[in-house]
């Protein structure tokens, strides 16, 4: 029995011709893409907290959609909640979703109630995930919104909060695992500070370290075949946030002894507040060795704050999937939509529209990128800029068998004196736009 909230029950493609808001025109999720399923490469999930947790509030005013499962303050209503949002998840034949704890029950009060709150919402979940097919990305838990977390939670000065994270992570694990969720995320957001007047910064680290090695500890205890995954951001809400951006966490990670076990879910908006690009963030996370997933959006270029928009821009989304595509793809992380319609945007269709037009953008840049890699010459020029590096010899001095004398005796001996070549950027940058 369907809820009747949204106008259709399916979303067809439908072609470029089609003038449909409600059709794809380039999601044909069987179309064969470098020999693979574009629905395989892309492995699309919708967000659950802005789909269906966000009321349209901005910091000068309050709710302005009028849902009938809002406010959160019941278990009947939650459980409307999932029902529609399956039915979504179904219309728009995404394989995955994305949730918090908090996203998904009402806010009971004491730990014990929100426990068996979420649990309970857990199995309707599972039994939807039975009978759609349906499946969770990942999921994660919200140590942000409540009074409690504002001085943070593995970073706050209070060892009990510390716990109160602990306990929380636990369960949000624990039902992960249940639902048979691909990766588990965990997202800093008051991980960090207002001020430093009253910040430790040596202490916040060390606790930031140890509650990330208790995540990975209960990973292995629990048998839990998903990738755990950190996702950067530089502020908001803290004034300073200590995941800061993909280099940041490499290097939280060595320090911890964690970077064989953690990896990175890096979000568009988050990189662009960081003064990065989205593919700088990307490329940085597979020559490293982490990249893990990453979170689809766009902001504003003019407001300066994370304004997790859908996105329609094809020549950014391009380079992003090129960059994924060449480190190989996905593995168990995919495209989650963490994005939100504009607080004016009040139509159930609205829902629909904004996930459509993301992913048929989603589907012509990874399209793109699929032709750069497969003409080849863009690639394969980085690959000779550098290739004077893979003489014997050079390849010794990378392994460390010559020395800083030795190399100044064979510039002084064969008498070096090099050439600087172009680096055709406009060239280059022509190229691309053959593609996009
Ligand atoms: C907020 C983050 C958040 C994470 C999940 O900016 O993007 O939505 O993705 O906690
Ligand atoms: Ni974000
Ligand atoms: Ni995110």
């Amino acid at each position: 029995m369907s809820t009747g909230f949204f106008p259709v029950d399916r979303i067809p493609y439908e072609g470029p011709d089609s003038t449909n808001p409600l059709a794809f025109r380039h999601y044909d999720k069987d179309e064969m893409v470098m020999g693979k399923r574009l629905e395989d490469h892309l492995r699309f999930a919708v967000a659950y907290w802005h789909s269906f947790a966000y009321e349209g509030q901005d910091p000068f005013g309050g709710p302005t959609f009028l849902r009938p499962w809002f406010p959160n303050d019941s278990m009947e209503r939650a459980r409307l909640k999932a029902d529609v949002a399956f039915e979504m998840f179904s219309a728009l034949g995404v394989p995955f979703y994305c949730f918090h704890d908090a996203d998904i029950r009402p806010d009971l009060g004491g730990f014990a109630e929100n426990k068996r709150a979420y649990e309970e919402i857990i199995e309707i979940f599972a039994r939807k995930q039975e009978e759609t097919g349906v499946r969770l990305l990942w999921g994660t838990a919200n140590l942000f919104s409540h009074r409690r977390w504002m001085a943070g939670a593995a970073t706050n000065p209070d060892p009990e909060v510390f716990a109160y994270a602990a306990a929380t992570i636990k369960s949000c694990m624990d039902a992960t695992h249940r639902l048979g969720g691909e990766n588990y995320v965990l997202w800093g957001g008051r991980e960090g500070y207002e001020t430093l007047l009253n910040t430790d910064l040596a202490r916040e680290d060390q606790q930031m370290g140890r509650m990330l090695n208790m995540v990975v500890e209960y990973k292995h205890k629990i048998g839990f075949k998903g990738q755990i995954l950190v996702e950067p951001k530089p502020q908001e809400p803290s004034k300073h946030q200590y995941d800061y951006d993909v280099a940041t966490v490499y290097g939280f990670l060595k320090r911890h002894g964690l970077e064989n076990e953690v990896r990175v879910n890096i979000e568009q908006g988050h990189a662009i507040l960081a003064g990065h690009s989205f593919e700088h963030e990307i490329a940085t996370a597979v020559a490293l060795g982490i990249f893990g997933s990453i979170d689809m959006n766009r902001n504003d270029y003019q407001s300066g704050w994370d304004t997790d928009q859908f996105p329609n821009n094809v020549p950014e989304v391009a380079l992003a999937y090129y960059h994924i595509l060449k480190g190989g793809g996905f593995t168990q992380g995919g495209t989650n939509f963490d994005a939100r319609i504009r607080r004016q945007s009040l139509d159930p269709e609205d829902l629909l529209i904004a996930h459509i037009g993301a992913m048929d953008t989603c589907a012509r840049g990874l399209k793109a990128a699929a032709a750069m890699l497969e003409d080849g010459t863009l690639p394969a020029f980085v690959e000779n800029r550098y290739s004077g590096w893979n003489d014997a010899y050079w390849q010794d001095v990378l392994a460390g068998k010559v020395g800083l004398d030795a190399l100044a005796e064979k510039v002084i001996s064969e008498g070096i004196e090099p050439e600087p070549r172009s680096g055709k950027q406009e060239y280059l940058e022509n190229l691309v736009n053959r593609f996009v």
